[in-house]
Order: structure tokens, then sequence, then C-alpha cells
């Protein structure tokens, strides 16, 4: 799982479902994006060739896009050989315990807490939305941060408040809709909707970012965003995914054999599956940045 053939002096600190962390010898952070991909909660048998090195260099060029805005966690220092495309050395940051979540359409837990109360995070929303509808205006809808195998809980601007203050707060909603306004707009040239976006927020600890809000993680990749083709875009069903739509398709198809609500682990995907995933994965590369993924 995470044998990446790193020197013996990178120790493993952490590993999500589909990324680990490393602490270097001089203790900064080697993020490492593995090539797992994760469906219906869980973390499928088949690797995706190639979508931690897509996504990590997806993530890379985005961080430069949003310079301006904010600066990212990511230093000049070079990975270790064995992982260089999928992982970056990044500076140690005090992290906000607050998953950082922009909508500008309806989707996921937000779509559920719609139908439930008619507000997302407390946020007060017209009657009438659809599945997919765009809102109004992007909202900010932060939640805490789960532990592994927990899904994370919307919480309203106030909690935040109580946890970290009231200009902390607001320094996270500012710099947060201001991300996913420059980067919904760069999308929609491309053809894709950003419907909504996470990331996390850290205090620079020393040095040049001592004291300021770092973007960390990776951002507005596929496994962090709801992206969707454009031309395809019809609010009142689910959208299909981007990238996993083969994905889920198989597995919920007679021909995989899995009960997504059986409890059981699910399947190896098929060789046509993974190689379909992985072209969707390249295209979002090539679409958003205009460059060939090579
Ligand atoms: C991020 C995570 C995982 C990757 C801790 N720059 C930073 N400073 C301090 N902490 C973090 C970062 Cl990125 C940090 N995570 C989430 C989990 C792989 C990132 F398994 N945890």
């Amino acid at each position: 799982m995470t044998d990446y053939d790193l020197p013996p002096d990178y120790e493993h600190i952490y590993s999500g479902k589909v990324r680990d962390l490393f602490r270097t010898p001089d203790d900064r952070l080697l993020f490492v994006a593995s090539d797992r991909i994760s469906a219906y909660d869980w973390v499928l048998p088949s690797l995706i060739p190639d979508k931690g090195k897509v996504l990590t260099q997806l993530s890379l060029w985005w961080f430069h896009q949003l310079e301006d805005i904010a600066p990212s966690h990511v230093t000049t220092a070079a990975p270790p050989p064995s992982v260089r495309d999928r992982a970056m050395v990044c500076e140690r940051l005090d992290m906000f315990p607050v998953e950082c979540v922009v909508r500008g359409y309806l989707a996921g837990s937000g779509l559920a807490d719609y139908r439930a109360t008619q507000k997302i995070c407390g946020l007060g929303l017209p009657p009438g939305l659809k599945d997919g509808s765009r809102l109004p205006k992007p909202i900010f809808t932060p939640a805490t941060k789960a532990e592994i195998g927990e899904h994370d809980v919307n919480i309203t601007f106030d909690e935040v408040v109580t946890s970290i203050g009231q200009e902390e707060a607001q320094q996270l909603r500012r710099i947060s809709l201001a991300i996913y306004e420059r980067a919904e707009a760069i999308a929609r040239n491309r053809g894709l909707i950003l419907a909504d976006t996470k990331f996390e927020i850290g205090l620079g600890q020393r040095g040049k970012h001592h004291g300021e809000y770092v973007l960390a993680d990776e951002v507005l990749t596929p496994d962090s965003s709801r992206y969707w083709p454009a031309d395809t875009w019809e609010p009142g069903h689910a959208q299909p995914s981007f990238d996993k739509q083969f994905v889920r398709d198989w597995l919920t198809s007679e021909e995989s054999g899995w009960d997504k609500d059986s409890g059981d682990p699910p399947p190896p995907l098929p060789d046509r599956i993974v190689e379909q995933t992985r072209a969707k994965y390249v295209e979002a590369y090539e679409r958003l940045t205009g460059e060939r993924f090579s």
C-alpha cells in the first residue's frame, strides 16, 4: 500500500484512501498520490496506471494558477526518484481542522441536506432546486475532517468561528470562494463544470510563509472536486461523473456480479474499464491545462 521504495529515512506518517504522507529526513512532508481509486466508499482492488502522476501534475498546475490568491505548501525540493512524478515535497503547516468546501452546483451531501432542510451548512437556498442545479451564487460549505472510513460532516460558518476564531474563519471563506471563482472560470472555458471542490488550508510555521494562509494537500483534482462535462449538463438527475462513470457503471452492472449494498468488497475491474478510466484522468489533465500529458 505504501511501498514506494523510498529511502529508509522517509517515515510513513499516514495514509488516506488514495494518498500517502511521509516525513522527509529534513522534517518536511512527502505527499504521494497513489494509483489507487475509490468508488462507493471502497478502495478498489485495481490500480489506474498513471493516476497518481496525472493528479499530482494537475494539482501542481492548479497551484500555479492560484498563486496570487494563496501560496501553496509545495517546496522546490525534488521528491525521491522512485516517486518523482507522483509526489510533492511540502512544508509542514499548522492545519485548520476544517475541510474548506465550495459549491456552485447542487450535488452530493449538499443535495441531501437541501432536500432535508432547504439549507446547506445553515445557508438558506431558494425552493425548487434540482439535482445538479446551479446555485444562485457559490457558497462556502465547511465540513469537519472525518477519520478514515467516516464521512465529513457539514457544519455552519458559526461552528467554524467557534472552532478556530472569527478572523480565521472569515479568511478561510474568503480564500475558498476566490479559489472556486478562479477555477470555475478556467474549467468553464475548457468545457467542464466545476460543481464543487474541497481543499485544506494551514498556517505557515516558518520562513517565507510564516503566519500566512497556505493551500495544502492536492487541489482541484477529480478526486477532490466534482467535474461534469458541460455539454451534457441537465439538472433533474445525477450528472455523470467526469472521471469515475465507467467504474460506477461497471460495478453496478450484472457483469460485475457485485452488490454495492452487500458489504462485500468490490471485484477487480476489467482491463477495458481500467483503460477507459485512465483515459478520463488524462483527458481531465489535458482539457484543463491545455497541455499534452506525458
Ligand atoms: C495533510 C493527508 C494523506 C496526504 C496532514 N502541508 C501539510 N502540513 C501539515 N499537515 C498536512 C499537510 Cl499537507 C496534512 N493531511 C491529509 C493525508 C495524504 C494528505 F494520507 N494530513
